[in-house]
């Protein structure tokens, strides 16, 4: 069998004798001899991560149903004792929350990266389940993104390393969008999905243009140029993780995609005034998109 392993981009670690996920509370006690978590994690096949973990548990019941796995009673978070974020596990599935926003998600993202690389995991597929503002689409749709732009409108992301700024490409595998359209779809779902370019930002209030945060000093009419300028990018929509999450996972080459469902139509409002009923029943919807393309997957 070819080896389809994650290689990590970091020399440091191919000396290191021991290494502890900290935020996860994964103590891998012996580099070279991971065997343990080989056991415990080797299947992964896909990790599904989301902003809460009660939405996070609310896949793992959805996948234990839909991919048929034996498991019964309450699913156990392994990650409590980290105190900071949940992981369930479901046959090959893992889903773990990340929080809200690319410094919160990023830590996580790491951690899980090398749990990949550590338990030899094959050839893994990490795809991000969240929500988002919509540009010119109706509250519901499902987006998978393509490109993923930063609050500057580059299609890369920019971050601080040793005082300096470093910026890297953000795209999103093309073969992971092209299935989760091909299988994630059905026709009678009721709602839209569809691939498109996402903006990810810093702040939730001006990072996106809104005018409702406790700070903004751009009019009503700067901030309507700023969301047609993105729409005119083929910007879709909007939300807090995604030229974080497309860089990292391109610089690893870990195959990745992001799959949000969009809350309210910023080019019609700031506010998200849908019920919060309604808000359930639409963070249901990547469950089935994604649902159908990982059962798929684990049939090839
Ligand atoms: N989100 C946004 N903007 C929206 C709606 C949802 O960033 O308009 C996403 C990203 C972030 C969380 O994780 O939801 C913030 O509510």
């Amino acid at each position: 069998m070819s080896d389809k392993t994650v290689e990590l981009m970091n020399p440091h670690l191919e000396t290191a004798r021991s290494d502890y996920l900290y935020h996860l509370d994964i103590n891998v006690a012996n580099t070279r001899d991971t065997s343990e978590l080989q056991n415990r994690f080797g299947d992964v096949r896909v990790i599904c991560m989301g902003g809460t973990g009660s939405r996070m548990r609310q896949l793992a019941l959805y996948l234990r149903d839909i991919l048929v796995v034996s498991e019964s009673g309450d699913p156990v978070d392994l990650c409590e004792r980290g105190n900071r974020y949940a992981m369930y596990k479901v046959g090959p599935v893992l889903c773990v929350s990340h929080g809200v926003g690319s410094s919160s998600f990023s830590v996580v993202l790491h951690e899980l990266i090398k749990l990949l690389k550590y338990a030899r995991c094959q050839d893994p597929v990490l795809l991000r389940i969240g929500t988002c503002g919509g540009l010119g689409v109706p509250p519901g749709t499902v987006v998978a993104s393509k490109n993923a732009f930063n609050g500057l409108l580059r299609n890369e992301h920019e971050i601080a390393i040793l005082g300096q700024r470093v910026v890297r490409p953000a795209q999103f595998s093309e073969d992971v969008i092209r299935d989760l359209l091909a299988f994630g779809v059905d026709a009678n779902d009721g709602f839209q999905t569809i691939s498109a370019n996402t903006m990810g930002t810093d702040c939730f209030y001006e990072g996106q243009g809104r005018t409702d945060g406790a700070i903004c000093e751009y009019s009503e009419k700067d901030k309507m140029e700023f969301l047609q300028k993105c729409h005119d990018l083929g910007i879709r929509n909007i939300e807090m993780e995604a030229s974080m999450f497309a860089s990292v996972t391109q610089k690893v080459g870990v195959k990745a995609g992001d799959v949000c469902v969009t809350l309210i139509d910023r080019l019609k409002g700031d506010q998200i005034t849908i019920t919060i009923d309604q808000k359930h029943e639409f963070e249901q919807r990547p469950f089935f998109v994604v649902g159908r393309y990982i059962k798929r997957l684990l049939q090839q």
